[in-house]
């Protein structure tokens, strides 16, 4: 079979798995996730070459965990509208739907990496997660391997200044990232800016939204940021705590997430 069918056959068989999954999930607000988009990042890509100078000297390259890595597969699922619009409390905190989207997302996509990886290996390829890319350190709050930075590289999406990965079907949603031997032709990054602030000095509703002076237009504050994750984990205890420290503990007892950054905002939903 021909590299670019196995490419279709991941596609078709990645949007099944997500519809299948969903149905079966018991969710606040119904339907979490949508259709995924999928790009392909070319290992040796000159700005791949970069990333431990553009992240972090410690991060990892793909050819560090397979040998003979040709690409990083890098799907986002897009939530659907309403588990954003719940997001839009009256308080400062997230929604509890945010919350359980977010450890039901990061459930789901370990066993979505699983499929993915039995197809590569049914057709003779290796499919392999980045174990730091499960794990940050929660000093410097950072990984050591950004899923976003493989993202923008096979051009799925541009930064926004609210950080955030921004695709064609918005930015609410989460990411992961396999690499693979399997030699496909690759993205390249986007040429269009899908931020607006980016494209023509407006909007900064990510901005205003901010709870905690985490996001300015100068910048953004990573440890202002964690401290409101981290409000939020004292009080979203019911749907456990799926992200784990470079010692492999959980950090909070609770769900680490805020997002007000990227939910009811123009950059939040984009329908494909
Ligand atoms: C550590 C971490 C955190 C930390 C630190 C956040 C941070 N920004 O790094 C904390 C706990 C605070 C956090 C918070 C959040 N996180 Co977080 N987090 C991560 C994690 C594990 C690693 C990120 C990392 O190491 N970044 C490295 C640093 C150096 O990069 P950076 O801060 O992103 O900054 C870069 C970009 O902004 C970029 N950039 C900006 N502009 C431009 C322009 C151009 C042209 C280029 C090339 C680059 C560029 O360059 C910067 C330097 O490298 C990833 C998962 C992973 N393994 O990738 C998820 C991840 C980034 N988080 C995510 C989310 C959704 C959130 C929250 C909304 C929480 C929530 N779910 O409610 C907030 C949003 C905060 C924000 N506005 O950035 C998603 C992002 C999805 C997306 N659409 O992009 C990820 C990818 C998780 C996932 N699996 O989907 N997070
Ligand atoms: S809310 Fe506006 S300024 Fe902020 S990232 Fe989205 S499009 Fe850009
Ligand atoms: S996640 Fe919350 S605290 Fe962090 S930058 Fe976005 S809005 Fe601010």
């Amino acid at each position: 079979m021909y590299s670019n069918e196995i490419k279709q056959e991941i596609e078709s068989k990645t949007a099944d798995f997500i519809k299948t999954y969903d149905e079966k999930a018991k969710t606040l607000v119904g339907k979490l996730w949508r259709t995924p988009i999928i790009g392909y990042a070319d290992v040796d890509h000159p700005y791949i070459q970069q990333l431990p100078e553009i992240v972090r000297k410690t991060h990892q390259m793909p050819k560090e965990i397979m040998e003979d890595a040709a690409v990083v597969l890098c799907c986002f699922v897009p939530f659907t509208k309403a588990v954003a619009q719940s997001n839009r409390s009256t308080d400062n905190l997230a929604s509890p739907e945010w919350a359980q989207g977010y450890e039901y997302t990061n459930a789901m996509l370990s066993k979505l990496n699983e499929r993915i990886i039995s197809i590569l290996e049914a057709h003779g390829y290796q499919g392999i997660v980045a174990p730091e890319s499960k794990v940050f350190d929660n000093k410097i709050l950072k990984s050591n391997w950004s899923h976003r930075h493989f993202a923008y590289a096979s051009g799925i999406g541009t930064f926004g200044l609210n950080n955030m990965l921004i695709t064609e079907a918005g930015c609410s949603g989460r990411l992961t990232t396999i690499v693979t031997n399997l030699n496909v032709e690759t993205g390249k990054p986007m040429e269009k800016e899908l931020c607006l602030y980016k494209q023509n000095g407006t909007c900064g509703v990510c901005v205003k939204h901010c709870p905690a002076g985490a996001l300015t237009f100068e910048g953004y504050d990573r440890t202002k940021c964690y401290g409101q994750c981290w409000e939020n984990a004292k009080v979203h205890t019911q749907f456990g705590s799926s992200y784990l420290n470079s010692e492999g503990s959980t950090n909070a007892v609770g769900s680490e997430v805020c997002g007000k950054c990227v939910t009811y905002a123009p950059c939040t939903y984009r329908e494909i």
